[in-house]
C-alpha cells in the first residue's frame, strides 16, 4: 500500500499502521512543497515528521521535532544576532546538515532520504513526492511568502488571497513515485490538509491519471466538520471550497473509499469511522479497521 502524507495527521495513522503492516507492504510518498532552506540547510518538514514518526523518535506533543530534542544552537545564534524562520532543534539540525551534505555532494532528495531513513533504522519507503523543487507560496493583501513564513512567521492570522505551488509545472513525481505507482493496487490518502499535503502531490503531472487504476481510499482530516489543527479551514475558504467533507472530496477527486469521522454531516456514499486520533491506541484502532475495510472492499 502507498500512504500519501503531509506532516501531521497522516503521520498519527501511521503511527498505527507500522504496528500491523510488514514494513515491504506500507511505502508512504510525503508532500515536499513545504521544504525550505535554513542557516544553510535543507529542512523538508513533511519528510522528517514521518522519518520520525517510523524511528520512534517524534515529539507527540507537537508533531514537528525529535522528542527530548533541545535548541542550544538556534537559541545561540539567536543571541549572535542571527534569526531563524522555524526553531530548529539540535538533532533536527543534524538530521538536516546529513540531508544537506548528501545534497551538496549532487545526491537528490530521493536518495538522501534513503540514506537518512537507512541511518534511523527505517525498513519502509519513504520517498518525497518529487525531487525537483516545490514550495508553497501565499499571497496575502499585504505581500506573498513562502507557506512557512505564513504558518510560523504570522501564525497564520492575515486572510489569504491566493496560494501558488511555484515549480509544480516543470516538476515531476521521483522515480521511487513512479515505481510505487507501477507496483501498487492500493493508495490511502492520509487525513492530511488536502490543499498544502496531498494537494501538491494530486497535482504533480501524470499522478491522477495513474490513480485511474488504483483503488483510492482517504480518511478526511475534518473531525467535527473542522480540522483538527492547521490552516486547512482558512484555505479551503480562500480556494472557495466548503469546509466540509464535501470540499475535501472536491479537492481530491478519485477515491473509491472515502472515510469520514462519525461526527461528519457528510451526504455522500462514505463509511464512519471515529477518527481522532489522541493516542497510539487511536491511531492503531483506526489503522486496523482502515486494513479491515481495505481487504473487504
Ligand atoms: P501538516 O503538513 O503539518 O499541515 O500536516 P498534515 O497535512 O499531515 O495534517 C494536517 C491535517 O491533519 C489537518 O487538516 C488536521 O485536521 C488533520 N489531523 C490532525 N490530527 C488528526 C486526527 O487525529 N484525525 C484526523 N482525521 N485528522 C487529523
Ligand atoms: N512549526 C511551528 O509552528 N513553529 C516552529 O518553530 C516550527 C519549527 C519546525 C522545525 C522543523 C520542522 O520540521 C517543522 C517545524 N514546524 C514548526 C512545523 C512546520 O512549520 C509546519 O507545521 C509544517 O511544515 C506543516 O506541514
Amino acid at each position: 500500500m502507498i500512504v500519501f502524507s503531509g506532516g501531521t495527521g497522516t503521520p498519527k495513522l501511521l503511527r498505527g499502521l507500522k504496528e500491523l503492516l510488514l514494513p515491504e507492504s506500507l511505502s508512504v510518498v510525503v508532500n515536499t512543497a513545504e521544504d525550505l532552506w535554513i542557516s544553510g540547510n535543507y529542512v523538508s518538514p513533511d519528510v522528517d515528521t514521518v522519518l520520525y514518526t517510523l524511528a520512534d523518535l517524534i515529539d507527540e506533543k507537537r508533531w514537528w521535532g525529535i522528542k527530548g530534542d533541545r535548541t542550544l544552537t538556534h537559541d545561540f545564534l539567536l543571541a549572535l544576532g542571527h534569526q531563524e524562520r522555524l526553531t530548529l532543534g539540535d538533532k533536527d539540525r543534524a538530521v538536516h546538515i546529513f540531508r544537506s551534505e548528501l545534497l551538496r555532494r549532487g545526491l537528490g532528495l530521493s536518495r538522501a532520504t534513503e540514506a537518512l531513513a537507512r541511518s534511523l533504522g527505517i525498513e519502509q519507503k519513504v520517498v518525497p513526492m518529487s525531487d525537483d523543487p516545490v514550495s508553497t507560496f501565499i499571497a496575502t493583501g499585504e505581500r506573498k511568502m513562502h507557506f512557512q513564513d505564513f504558518w510560523v512567521g504570522l501564525k497564520g492570522v492575515p486572510d489569504i488571497l491566493s496560494l501558488t505551488f511555484e515549480g509544480i509545472e516543470k516538476a515531476i513525481p521521483s522515480q521511487g513515485f513512479l515505481d510505487l505507482l507501477e507496483q501498487e493496487d492500493t493508495v490511502l490518502l492520509g487525513p492530511s490538509n488536502p490543499v498544502t499535503s496531498i494537494g501538491p502531490i494530486l497535482a504533480l503531472p501524470g499522478v491522477r491519471a495513474r490513480l485511474k487504476g488504483k483503488k483510492v481510499v482517504a480518511v478526511s482530516p475534518l473531525v467535527g466538520n473542522r480540522p483538527v489543527s492547521g490552516p486547512a479551514a482558512k484555505l479551503m475558504h480562500a480556494g472557495g471550497v466548503p469546509v466540509s467533507d464535501e470540499g475535501v472530496k472536491s479537492l481530491l477527486g478519485k477515491v473509491d473509499l472515502f472515510v469520514v469521522d462519525k461526527t461528519s454531516s457528510y451526504k455522500g456514499e462514505c463509511v464512519r469511522l471515529d477518527t481522532l486520533m489522541r493516542s497510539k491506541k487511536d491511531s492503531l484502532s483506526l489503522a486496523r479497521s482502515l486494513l479491515e475495510l481495505i481487504k473487504c472492499s
